[in-house]
């Protein structure tokens, strides 16, 4: 044989063995185009790889852009006439006019029907595209950075990570952020199933708008059967988001409250002005419990990307419209994609039936309101059995009350409403013009017609509202959970993490630390973090009394019961209170318990914290910086197999959450209040779970971090000559030339010697032939 023949063969052979482990997985390329609100895969049958691609740009509202044209293009700016429609702005000549038909330019992004502003769009839109995939599907998604100067990452609400926690997108944690003209590939197994989201996870990106629903379709399909409900699951319609839009770009929003300046102009004013008196600022306002919500001032709600600014006329508004035939039963998926605000989310005249939160289903539980905190999601079923009417308004409202310091309860509600339309597909579906027609049916809570909500913000509402508030931790799994994946009800390690505003700058705060990211990520460059982390990361015993800046990370151990408390007390005075909806990266857990602070029973505002938990160890000013259980309190939590699972829960303000789950998955796991402005401000913290356990990350992930170097090498730098140049060079070239002619020479040996001891082989074996 040949050398050249010997080399033609191994080539073959290694062609045969990459087609064919490549070849066994079958990939299905999700068409997601420009107009396309929703990105569906073939089953797992048919693909077990699905492929996504998801563009990010910076765009603006209420204009429409021609589909994969250059940089430079011309939008084109529409606004809503008077009849309601879509009418273009004609361009100043000479520019040249684009024409926009059904599907070659992105739609105008109308928001709230009034913001002219620029926001991320992911393929054009806001929100981004629904994808739509199946229970462990692999997911393919290349993210393409086309911004002028952001880096971005996008994180998979809710997706576990099993061996990849690399893929969880949080910039400077799980990667270096995708900068500018980069494009970075995520790769996952789907699962859990359910309802989740994808969302930026760098900056304060995901107000602007990055972000968009994740279904993960289940394999099973008994649930209808065990719900005792035949319903219709359309995730490409019925897949419901919502939004607090602001008038001004994050960026613009945060250095703001960075600076401690609440200052929003008046709606009827510029944006430009400036302050002249402290009364311009803002407070934030109050829910029923007095706690405070709202760090950003309420401008608008947005429903699908789409709603209704209180200074425009329904009828100049453009709303999402949801699709339904009468007389049948309907899944719908809620997802909490807020920067802040929780909404009361209702639909006139119907009920809602929840069914499953954050992947998970649950014994059915009818209510009238559902409270939606940012990152969480829900499913409910509604069912179309109204007669009279073809229209209902989808309402979302704040949980903002109008407090009368001399009045008592019931406040009145702030008239802070996101709005949406059910339409019976009786009839045509209602233009703009048709919107002022819609009868409203807002269900009225009395004495007689007690209504119910889910998922209140505290314990419950003071009886004069006629409000029962059914609380997570009520809610009860549809499925038990399978043994291996239930902790015990005994913790074998057991964190407790107060979320308050505890520092000098009152700020928000764990433990009184305010978190700051690494300027390498995490989970890629460890030991860059092993190395530096005395001087980078928290240091645990530290008192904070002048605050503490700093990477907090805490350590858990693999394959143990983990708990994690996490608490609202402290110092908090009545306003400064604050429920967190907290979000757990890489796990989902079992909601164990919740506890709540006293309430005053005439006014229904919260009165003082849970003496569950005591602050009083490790400072003079009592900051909670070492929470501890109270030890003349006997606490007993137990985990059975119905306990609620979640991966974002809301903490009520003045009370805790207990959250308990196996720690067997290694990764570094972000923990944060998913309010933007909290987040960025320092309240989160990082899980290094079982760190001896982790999977490198794939070869090739980008790093990044500090870059120094000294004098002496910028001098020896400085004496580089041009000139010496091109001779080096040729050395090199001569270097490398003879090596591989050497090479070359040892290989002819090597084959040369092969050849004569066959040959001699054989002569032997001739020899031992005649012989015998
Ligand atoms: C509104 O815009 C539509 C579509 O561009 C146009 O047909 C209609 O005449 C406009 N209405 C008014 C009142 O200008
Ligand atoms: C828009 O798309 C249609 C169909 O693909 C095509 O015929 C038409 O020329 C396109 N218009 C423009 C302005 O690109
Ligand atoms: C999906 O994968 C998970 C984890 O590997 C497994 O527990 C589950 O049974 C799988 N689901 C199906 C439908 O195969
Ligand atoms: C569920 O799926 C199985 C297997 O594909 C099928 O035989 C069965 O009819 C399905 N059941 C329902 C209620 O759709
Ligand atoms: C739109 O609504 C406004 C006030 O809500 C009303 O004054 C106006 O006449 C309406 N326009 C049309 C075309 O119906
Ligand atoms: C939710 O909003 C509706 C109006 O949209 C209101 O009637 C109801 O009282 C609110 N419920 C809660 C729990 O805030
Ligand atoms: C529709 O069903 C709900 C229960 O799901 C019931 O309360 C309501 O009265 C029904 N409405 C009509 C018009 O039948
Ligand atoms: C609720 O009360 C308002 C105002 O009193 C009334 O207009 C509306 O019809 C009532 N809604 C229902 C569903 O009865
Ligand atoms: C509860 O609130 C009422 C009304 O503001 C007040 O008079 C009363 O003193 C409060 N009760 C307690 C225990 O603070
Ligand atoms: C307070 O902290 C000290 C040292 O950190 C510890 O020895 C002591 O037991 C703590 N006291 C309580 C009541 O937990
Ligand atoms: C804790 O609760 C469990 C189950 O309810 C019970 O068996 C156990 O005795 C309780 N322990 C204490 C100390 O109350
Ligand atoms: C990188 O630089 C920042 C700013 O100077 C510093 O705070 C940080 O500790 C440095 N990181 C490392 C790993 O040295
Ligand atoms: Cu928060």
């Amino acid at each position: 044989m040949s050398p050249m023949t010997t080399v033609i063969i191994v080539v073959q052979c290694l062609i045969v063995f990459i087609n064919h482990s490549w070849g066994q997985e079958s990939v299905a390329n999700a068409v997601c185009d420009e107009y396309m609100t929703a990105c569906a895969c073939p089953s797992l049958e048919e693909a077990q790889v699905c492929h996504f691609q998801l563009r990010v740009k910076q765009l603006l509202t209420f204009t429409r852009y021609q589909i994969d044209a250059p940089p430079g293009s011309q939008g084109k700016v529409y606004f809503i006439n008077t009849t309601g429609q879509l009418q273009p702005v004609s361009p100043v000549p000479p520019t040249p006019t684009i024409s926009c038909e059904e599907v070659n330019c992105t739609e105008a992004n109308t928001v709230d029907g009034r913001t002219f502003r620029s926001f991320y769009a992911i393929n054009g839109r806001i929100p981004g595209p629904t994808l739509i995939i199946h229970e462990n599907q692999t997911v393919v998604a290349d993210v393409e950075n086309l911004l002028s100067d952001e880096g971005i990452s996008i994180h998979w609400h809710g997706m576990h990570q099993r061996n990849t926690p690399w893929m969880d997108g949080i910039g400077f944690i799980s990667q270096c952020p995708i900068l500018p003209g980069a494009s970075f590939r995520y790769i996952f197994k789907a699962y859990p199933p359910g309802t989740f989201w994808y969302h930026s996870h760098s900056g304060a990106q995901r107000t602007d708008g990055m972000y968009g629903g994740l279904i993960v379709l289940e394999a099973s399909n008994t649930t209808q059967h065990d719900l005792g409900i035949d319903f219709e699951d359309l995730p490409e319609r019925h897949t419901i988001s919502f939004l607090d839009w602001q008038r001004e770009e994050s960026l613009d929003l945060f250095s703001k409250i960075h600076s401690k300046i609440r200052y929003f102009p008046p709606a009827d004013g510029p944006v430009d002005v400036v302050p002249t008196s402290s009364s311009d600022f803002y407070f934030p306002t109050q829910a029923a419990d007095g706690s405070g919500i709202g760090v950003l001032k309420y401008w608008s709600g947005l429903i699908n990307g789409r709603g209704i600014h209180s200074s425009v006329p329904l009828n100049r508004s453009i709303l999402s419209l949801f699709e339904v035939d009468k007389g049948k039963s309907y899944r719908f998926r809620l997802i909490g994609a807020q920067s802040v605000y929780a909404f009361n989310f209702s639909i006139d005249a119907h009920r809602l039936t929840v069914i499953a939160t954050d992947g998970y289903f649950i014994k059915p539980v009818e209510t009238d309101f559902l409270i939606i905190h940012t990152g969480e999601r829900y499913d409910i079923i509604v069912t179309t059995n109204e007669t009279e009417y073809n229209n209902f308004f989808i309402r979302a409202h704040t949980l903002e009350l109008e407090f009368n310091t001399n009045e008592e309860p019931p406040y009145s509600q702030i008239p802070h409403e996101a709005l949406a339309i059910l339409h019976y597909s009786r009839d045509e579906p209602p233009s703009p013009l048709d919107y002022g027609t819609i009868v409203s049916h807002q269900k009225n809570c009395s004495e007689g017609s007690q209504c119910t909500a889910v998922n209140c913000p505290f314990q419950s509402f003071h009886p004069s509202y006629n409000i029962h508030c059914v609380n997570v931790y009520e809610l009860k799994l549809l499925y038990p959970t399978p043994d291996y994946e239930l902790p015990s009800s005994e913790a074998d390690n057991e964190l407790i993490f107060n979320f308050a505003f505890e520092n000098p700058q009152r700020t928000s705060t764990i433990n009184g630390r305010n978190f700051i990211f690494p300027s390498a990520s995490l989970q890629t460059q460890t030991e860059e973090f092993d190395k530096e982390r005395e001087k980078i990361a928290c240091n645990l015993d530290d008192t904070c009394e002048l605050g503490c800046h700093c990477l907090h990370v805490h350590e858990i151990p693999y394959k143990k019961t983990v708990r994690f408390v996490i608490s609202t007390v402290g110092l908090s005075m009545s306003r400064r209170r604050f429920s967190h909806p907290v979000h757990l990266h890489g796990h989902s857990f079992h909601v164990v318990a919740t506890g709540y602070g006293t309430y005053n029973q005439t006014t229904g505002r919260i009165l003082s914290s849970s003496d569950d938990l005591v602050c009083s160890n490790g400072s003079t000013r009592s900051l909670c910086v070492k929470p501890q259980w109270n030890d003349e309190k006997v606490l007993n939590f137990t985990v059975d197999k119905w306990t609620v699972r979640k991966d974002t829960v809301i903490v009520p303000a003045g009370g805790y959450v207990v959250m308990q789950f196996i720690s067997d998955n290694p990764g570094f796991w972000f923990l944060h209040c998913h309010i933007e402005p909290h987040q960025l401000e320092g309240m989160a913290l990082v899980v290094d779970e079982a760190q001896a356990q982790q999977n490198p990350p794939p070869k090739g992930m980008r790093s990044c971090g500090n870059f120094t170097w000294t004098i002496a090498e910028f001098n020896q730098k400085l004496n580089f000559n041009p000139d010496e140049q091109e001779s080096d060079r040729f050395a090199w070239w001569k270097i490398a030339l003879l090596s591989v002619s050497g090479v070359a020479v040892l290989v002819m040996i090597v084959i040369a010697t092969t050849c004569i001891y066959r040959r001699c082989r054989r002569k032997k074996m001739q020899s031992y032939n005649v012989l015998h």
